[in-house]
């Protein structure tokens, strides 16, 4: 689709810190799997229709059998569409495991398919040098022990509102689950918890505590990088990023005046689980243009698959994640390493600017092909050279108006502009 051009320009100063390689890498693959791929109609759908704990397993988990499971097929999908690392739902708010874990007979090996589906995960994204992650729901829809609150399906239900619930025995269960993720599948990249709401007393973390979560996480997985949905935003190291959902920020998301790491998680339609009759998927072009545009201020993109019941990619995602992957498979150098331009370049319109700091190079993203005439406004005297990421062929430009009477269509450029010749037919 679109071509950029490629500016050389001064150094500016690369962080050090744990999070240098997820920096780096700009783009993951989420993957929302559980129980609610067989309704197939949001991995809500317990809450939005109102169905029961007893109802809902009764339903879906004996039949819950992806005998198509092919983890390895998947993480070669995400690789080829560039994706770095993977962040799956070892547990979404459903409460049922993806893995053997102790701690509760509702999980995947208790299922027709008889396995921990989080194993062969591991091992398969792995081999294709994909970082690893884990979603981990702090709500549970299914556990006696979790109090029934504003998101719980059984919410209006007077008679569960007054049932006896222990979030002692529930934050127990939390840690002991969460430590057998962090403990039986080697190294652990990064954590997405979700997520924390205001209890009773407005601090949703003492619900969960979040404090302990964190602490237990960090010791049994030190290096890794964990999301901000514990409600510790506050707290000096209470997260490493956050997590603007299903929205793009208008700019660099700051806390306190400082532009903090960020990552928007976005879906390919409007569901997170694989929802079967929702049209409104977003084109190829919309999501490299998303891509794009996270990157040039400086965030990251987890893009969400949701896997069929029978545990494979439907095609409308095969063909997404394919699409993403021819462009980022050529203009790759322009994301992974990239960020926000430095201030002094200001965007002409249509387009996005990232940055690779440790090469000096500026890629001008065109969303729409212009006529001839690319503007660059002040933007004069930083440049040494331009040329088209896709063939790297040479671009020409001029410094001025005044310097090329023949760029009859110039003269409105400033003093400070440059103005960029281009062929009239967008190359391919
Ligand atoms: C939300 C969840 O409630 C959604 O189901 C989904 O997992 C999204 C990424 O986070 O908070």
């Amino acid at each position: 689709m679109k071509k950029l051009l490629l500016l050389l320009l001064p150094l500016s100063v690369w962080g050090q810190d744990h999070l240098n390689w997820w920096k780096n890498d700009r783009f993951g693959m989420f993957i929302h799997w559980g129980l609610y791929s067989s309704p197939a109609r949001h991995e809500w759908v317990q809450n939005r229709e109102s169905i029961s704990a007893e109802v809902y397993r009764d339903r879906y988990f004996d039949k819950f059998y992806p005998d198509l499971y092919d983890p390895k097929d998947w993480a070669k999908r995400a690789k080829a569409a560039g994706m770095k690392y993977v962040v799956l739902t070892a547990r979404h708010h459903e409460g049922f495991a993806l893995w053997d874990t102790q701690f509760s007979d509702y999980k995947a090996p208790n299922t027709p398919i008889k396995m921990d589906l989080i194993k062969p995960f591991v091992e398969a994204f792995r081999a294709e040098g994909i970082k690893i992650g884990f979603y981990f729901s702090l709500i549970d829809w299914y556990h006696p022990d979790f109090t029934v609150d504003r998101v719980h399906p059984l919410r209006n239900n007077a008679e569960a509102r007054a049932r006896k619930t222990d979030m002692n025995r529930f934050r127990k269960f939390l840690k002991d689950q969460l430590t057998e993720l962090l403990t039986n599948y080697g190294k652990i990249d990064l954590l997405f918890f979700d997520f924390s709401y205001p209890g009773e007393d407005g601090k949703g973390r003492k619900d969960w505590d979040s404090e302990g979560l964190l602490a237990l996480t960090r010791k049994l997985q030190p290096g890794i990088i964990v999301n901000d949905r514990l409600d510790l935003n506050d707290v000096p190291g209470g997260y490493d990023y956050v997590t603007p959902e299903q929205f793009m920020p208008d700019s660099w998301p700051e806390r306190n005046g400082v532009k903090v790491p960020w990552e928007t998680c976005q879906t390919f339609s409007g569901s997170w689980g694989y929802h079967r009759d929702e049209n409104t998927w977003k084109s190829n072009n919309q999501l490299i243009a998303m891509l794009i545009e996270v990157v040039s201020k400086g965030g990251n993109l987890l893009l969400n698959v949701g896997p069929t019941a029978r545990g494979t990619f439907d095609d409308r995602a095969k063909d997404r994640l394919e699409g993403i992957g021819k462009w980022t498979q050529v203009h790759g150098r322009s994301i992974y390493g990239c960020t926000a331009a430095p201030e002094e370049f200001k965007k002409p319109d249509n387009t996005f600017l990232t940055y690779h700091p440790q090469t000096k190079r500026l890629y001008v993203h065109l969303l729409q092909w212009p006529f001839q005439t690319l503007y660059l406004p002040g933007f004069k005297g930083k440049v040494k050279y331009m040329q088209f990421l896709h063939d790297g062929s040479e671009v020409q430009y001029t410094a001025s108006a005044k310097a090329d009477p023949s760029q009859h269509m110039a003269i409105t450029a400033g003093d400070n502009d440059l103005i960029v010749k281009l062929p009239v037919v967008k190359p391919n």
